[in-house]
């Protein structure tokens, strides 16, 4: 489906790939993953499990899914001193220019195949989005988790159209590129990962940052550090990074220093209605005020 390709780049996406729709090969591991509570309290993930380990009960009759990927890599540009912002944050909203790309490949592929249908979804349904990109050949899944495209790395949001049309699908990523290398493992601050792919988000930065609802206990707070939202470490140290990772031009990720760089100090104290006024629209919101106070506090605490 070359054609849905060259629509694909031309909407904006740094790569597309093509998978036909089927039971999870790594089912067995979601559920192992779950019964270790390694989920923390992110209980969609239980809820959600049936449809993750089968993304086509998702979409009723979808056969096929045309993965997306976005990089959002900002290079050194702005220097990484405390609070730290992870670089996925760094830019509006990835939820909002997404959804409008995927919207015009979803159109595009209802073009192609005429009585088709379609639906998007970027980080916020029940799709193993990391498992569909590997299949659709975009990539291996690192022992870090995240999807390492060859050419691309990691620094990549994942975007995916399901359809019930029947598309030509790509050959899955089957190399795992990783080898002997562990770096990700031993450089992580808090020791997060039980093994290669199994984090424990209970102690993972990003969890506890965007994820973790109320207070922090002293471990807690101690585990962010300098990290005000998410962590970059497990990706900053990957040789795939180190080598190929090059910064966006994208008009849709330009980095917003107030959210890249923002004042600790003003986020402790800001009340609600200036925070919404402020961050609107931002990764900032999935916290929410409450979290990013905290988060904040916990930053000055560690400077
Ligand atoms: C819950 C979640 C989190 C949780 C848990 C993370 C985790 N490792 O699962 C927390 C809050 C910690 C988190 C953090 C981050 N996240 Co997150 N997260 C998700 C979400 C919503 C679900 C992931 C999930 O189901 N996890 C459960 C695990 C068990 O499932 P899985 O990741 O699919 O893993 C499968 C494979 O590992 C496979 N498997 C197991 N063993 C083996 C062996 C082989 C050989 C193979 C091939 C496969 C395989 O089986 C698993 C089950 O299917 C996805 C969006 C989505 N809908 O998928 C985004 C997503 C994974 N996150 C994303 C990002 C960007 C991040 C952060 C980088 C953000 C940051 N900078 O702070 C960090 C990275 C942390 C890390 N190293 O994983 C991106 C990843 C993009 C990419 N290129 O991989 C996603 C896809 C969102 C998006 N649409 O772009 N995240
Ligand atoms: S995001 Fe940070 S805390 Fe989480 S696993 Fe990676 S290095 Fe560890
Ligand atoms: S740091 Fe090494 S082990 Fe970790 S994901 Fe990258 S290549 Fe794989």
């Amino acid at each position: 489906m070359i054609e849905i390709k060259r629509l694909g780049a031309k909407f904006g996406f740094s790569a597309v790939g093509i998978a036909a729709l089927e039971r999870n090969p790594h089912a067995a591991e979601l559920d192992r993953w779950l019964a270790d509570g390694h989920a923390g309290t992110m209980t969609y993930l239980n809820r959600q499990a049936e449809k993750r380990k089968d993304p086509r009960l998702v979409m009723p009759g979808a056969k096929t899914a045309v993965v997306t990927l976005t990089n959002y890599f900002h290079g050194d540009r702005i220097p990484n001193l405390a609070p730290r912002v992870a670089q996925y944050a760094w830019s509006p909203d990835y939820h909002d220019v997404l959804g409008e790309r995927l919207e015009q490949l979803a159109t595009a592929i209802r073009a192609l195949v005429p009585g088709s249908t379609t639906r998007c979804y970027v980080d916020a349904g029940p799709v193993p989005e990391r498992e569909l990109a590997q299949l659709a050949g975009l990539g291996w899944i690192g022992k870090n988790m995240m999807l390492i495209h060859p050419e691309i790395g990691s620094f990549t949001f994942i975007g995916v159209v399901l359809t019930d049309a029947r598309l030509e699908p790509d050959l899955p990523f089957e190399a795992d590129r990783c080898g002997t290398c562990r770096r990700c493992l031993d450089a992580c601050p808090t020791q997060a990962f039980a093994g290669p792919r199994d984090l424990d988000a209970r102690a993972c930065i990003s969890y506890l940052t965007i994820e973790h609802r109320g207070e922090f206990d002293a471990t807690q707070r101690a585990q962010v550090g300098d990290w005000l939202f998410g962590c970059d470490v497990c990706q900053d140290v990957c040789p795939w990074n180190v080598s190929f990772a090059q910064a966006t031009q994208d008009p849709g990720f330009t980095s917003r220093t107030d959210v890249a760089r923002p004042d600790a100090g003003q986020l402790a104290t800001i009340d609600e209605a200036e925070f919404q006024r402020r961050y609107d629209r931002t990764p900032f919101t999935r916290p929410g005020h409450d979290g990013m106070r905290r988060n904040a506090a916990a930053v000055l605490n560690d400077t």
